[in-house]
């Protein structure tokens, strides 16, 4: 898929971020906005504004039944995303922020794993996913935020295939290690690669989501250029910093009155949403052991700390609330005097405005978050450093530190060395703290909002790149340690694995070059070649032609094959008759192109040439024709497979195989490599987890329990053609 630039940026963006940029509050004069706090709004709101567009999200209150928003003033539409109290509960308290906020802070013993939130979240996202498509239809650029709707992007995909899809993390991705905590990993990251970008605010979270993609879903990663490869499709990985309106900020420090705290003596600023990623109680420790080691700075300094209320409805925050009111009244018990307080708390949200002046009239910006995505105050606080300059100490473990290296740098668990750090900061000469401010301002002006914007649109209407072929060194690296030493027994399914799908199955015919890999590896002594079809045994046979090939036919109800007595499963006989029956009741379905392929027991009721529009209500008759004669339906591609109820699947064929050929302990005496792309292929990837490295062909949608993923057919047979040359074991 390509995109021309100038055309993509002109089209209309589409934002979905969990809460709109503002909330709305019931009250006696009906509903009232606010604006929302938090990183987020700040960045996203001007961008917007100026491009125009549509936001989707929460509303953050519970509508009730024909109520109405009070229409936008934006120059931009918006559409509310509805969510009852119950579902706000799972899917926002719940599994948003007590599962995974904690775990991607990599902060995994506080976070709860609750299957019922799980669920919930799913089914938003999904909602979330539904509310975008309908608005995306001429999107230039549909771009979801953050870990609330980390699921959303798959069913934006599925619902407009081609629309150009953009994620962007506004939390840190942590390291393998801790995501893969997460019970339900392989769903987000599977999600997350059905965009075709994907944004992190530093490269050391792109690359823990590279690590994560390439060991959990054994995807194709290619560093250098951060690019992923899954099933059929390519996602771009980059890191785009945030920043800040830089100007709208110094304009605000430039406008602002003096502060009541320019009077108090130097100050030490602290700016936060209450939350206990940032760090506000180690914040204190810290200031106490400066008062403790300094006596100098009593009754000249004091820590003004400003907390935005947030997320009180959780338990976990109301008791860090307790924690810190106590912190302080102990600190300030301890040190204040008759005319002195150390620490000023502020538990509320203050206007830009206020801040802007706070920001500017502080000694020292003191921003140590335990772990944070990036921070936006660091950036706010050195944005508004226009008259005396301030010291802006950081936390290292703030994803800000990246960049803004002239900060002083503190472990915020370093309770000594964060002492040290503001002890420096307000003995330090002008000189120094100017020339800090100065490189640290520079950096911001030119690397602020816009031009992030700017770059993470520009990445993500960039042209798609292609998957690169699969090479001989891919396959080393998958497969030698394994196979080492071994022999091996090579199953592959025949349609759509090794002969690409077609409008009618007669037409999937092996081209001759596949046809000699394939016979070239079956001639090897150390390996054994099966083909596992959902075809008839006879059909099978026709199409791959091989003596030295075992072939399976029905999803191996039927097999046969060289040194190798021919099975056929017992139960077999009782549904010849029925077969035929149910032929004629599905012929009833026989409409638009479709038609059934009746295989001796088992039948194929096929759809590829029906209309997408009515393909949904015959595929339900289907089932209902197919389950009322006795059968099972199964979904494949562009069909639905009947099959006798008789609890043989592709994965009990594979283990027949392999017992007849190797004896019980077979695992023992053979490497297995199982190479298939259809749902009924799902049954042996399952059987054989563990046991085989196993390959899906094709799109990435649905799930697999396969190893690996391999784009098409080519590179199936890229994989036989390595296989075929490989030194003789
Ligand atoms: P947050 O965790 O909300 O954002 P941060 O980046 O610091 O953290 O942004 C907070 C915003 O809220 C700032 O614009 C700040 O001015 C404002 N704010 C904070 N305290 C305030 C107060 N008392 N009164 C008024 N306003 C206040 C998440 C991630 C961050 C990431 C952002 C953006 O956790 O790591 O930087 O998203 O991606």
């Amino acid at each position: 898929m390509t995109a021309d630039l100038d055309t993509e940026t002109q089209r209309p963006i589409v934002v979905a971020s969990n809460r709109l940029p503002f909330t709305f509050e019931r009250t006696a004069e009906g509903l009232q906005r606010r604006p929302s706090s938090g990183g987020l709004v700040t960045a996203l709101d001007p961008i917007l504004r100026k491009r125009g567009g549509h936001w989707i999200g929460w509303p953050g209150i519970e509508m009730k039944p024909g109520e109405q928003l009070p229409s936008a003033r934006e120059p931009y539409s918006i559409t509310p995303v509805q969510l009852s109290a119950a579902e706000s509960e799972r899917f926002y308290e719940g599994f948003s922020n007590g599962t995974l906020w904690p775990l991607m802070h990599s902060m995994p013993t506080r976070a709860r794993f609750h299957r019922e939130d799980w669920e919930v979240y799913g089914q938003i996202n999904e909602r979330f996913g539904e509310v975008v498509a309908q608005q995306a239809l001429d999107a230039g650029l549909v771009w979801i935020h953050d870990y609330q709707l980390m699921l959303a992007p798959a069913h934006v995909r599925r619902l407009l295939p081609d629309v150009r899809l953009a994620f962007f993390l506004h939390i840190p991705f942590p390291p393998y290690d801790v995501f893969r905590l997460l019970p339900w990993d392989r769903e987000f990251l599977r999600a997350l690669l059905t965009c075709d970008l994907i944004g992190f605010h530093v490269r050391s979270y792109a690359h823990n989501f590279l690590d994560c993609v390439q060991r959990i879903l054994g995807a194709r990663v290619r560093r250098q250029e951060m690019i992923v490869e899954y099933g059929d499709r390519t996602t771009r990985v980059g890191a785009f910093p945030l920043g800040i309106e830089f100007d709208t900020f110094e304009s605000l420090a430039m406008a602002a009155p003096r502060t009541a705290t320019a009077e108090a003596g130097a100050t030490v600023l602290g700016v936060d949403r209450l939350d206990y990623t940032k760090g506000i109680p180690e914040r204190i420790y810290a200031f106490e052991r400066l008062l403790e080691n300094y006596p100098e700075h009593h009754e000249q300094v004091v820590l003004f700390q400003i907390a935005v209320p947030s997320r009180s409805q959780v338990e976990e925050y109301r008791e860090l609330k307790s924690e810190i009111d106590e912190l302080v009244g102990r600190v300030n018990g301890r040190f204040a005097t008759a005319t002195w307080s150390p620490i000023r708390y502020l538990y509320r949200s203050v206007t830009r405005q206020q801040l802007a002046g706070l920001y500017r009239d502080a000694r020292v910006g003191l921003i140590t978050p335990i772990r944070d995505g990036m921070n936006l105050v660091a950036k706010e606080f050195v944005a508004c450093q226009v008259g005396e300059p301030g010291v802006l100490i950081l936390s290292s473990l703030a994803g800000a530190s990246d960049t803004m290296r002239e900060a002083l740098l503190v472990n915020p668990y370093d309770i000594d060395g964060s002492a040290e750090a503001i002890h420096r900061a307000l003995t330090m000469e002008e000189e120094e703290r100017r020339s800090r401010v100065v490189a640290l301002r520079r950096r911001e002006r030119r690397d602020d909002l816009d031009s992030w914007v700017a770059s993470f649109t520009k990445a993500a209407s960039a042209t798609q790149p292609t998957i690169a072929p699969i090479t001989d060194s891919d396959f080393e690296g998958w497969l030698s340690d394994y196979m080492e030493g071994y022999r091996l027994s090579l199953f592959l399914d025949y349609d759509g694995t090794l002969a690409p799908l077609c409008d009618h199955p007669s037409n999937a015919i092996l081209s001759d070059s596949v046809h000699h890999t394939l016979k070239t590896c079956a001639e090897r002594p150390d390996t054994e070649v099966a083909v596992v079809s959902g075809r008839s045994l006879s059909d099978v046979r026709k199409m791959v032609d091989l003596e030295t090939v075992t072939l399976a036919g029905n999803h191996g109800l039927e097999i046969e094959g060289p040194r190798f007595s021919t099975f056929v499963h017992q139960d077999l006989i009782h549904y010849r008759e029925r077969a035929n029956q149910l032929a004629r009741d599905l012929e009833s379905l026989g409409v638009n192109g479709a038609w059934t392929e009746a295989k001796g027991p088992t039948l194929t009721y096929h759809y590829r040439s029906v209309p997408e529009d009515s393909r949904e209500q015959l595929v339900k008759q289907a089932h209902t024709i197919i389950s009322r004669a006795g059968y099972q339906p199964r979904d494949a591609h562009a069909a639905v497979e009947a099959r006798p109820p008789i609890g043989w699947d592709k994965g009990r064929a594979v283990l027949h195989i392999l017992r007849e050929r190797y004896g019980p302990s077979w695992s023992e005496e053979v490497r297995v490599i199982y190479v298939g792309d259809d749902q009924t292929d799902e049954d042996a990837f399952r059987f054989l987890a563990g046991l085989a490295q196993t390959f899906r062909v094709g799109s990435a949608d649905t799930a697999t329990a396969a190893t690996r993923r391999l784009p098409n057919v080519a590179a199936v047979h890229a994989l036989l053609d390595w296989l075929s040359r490989r030194p003789l074991t």
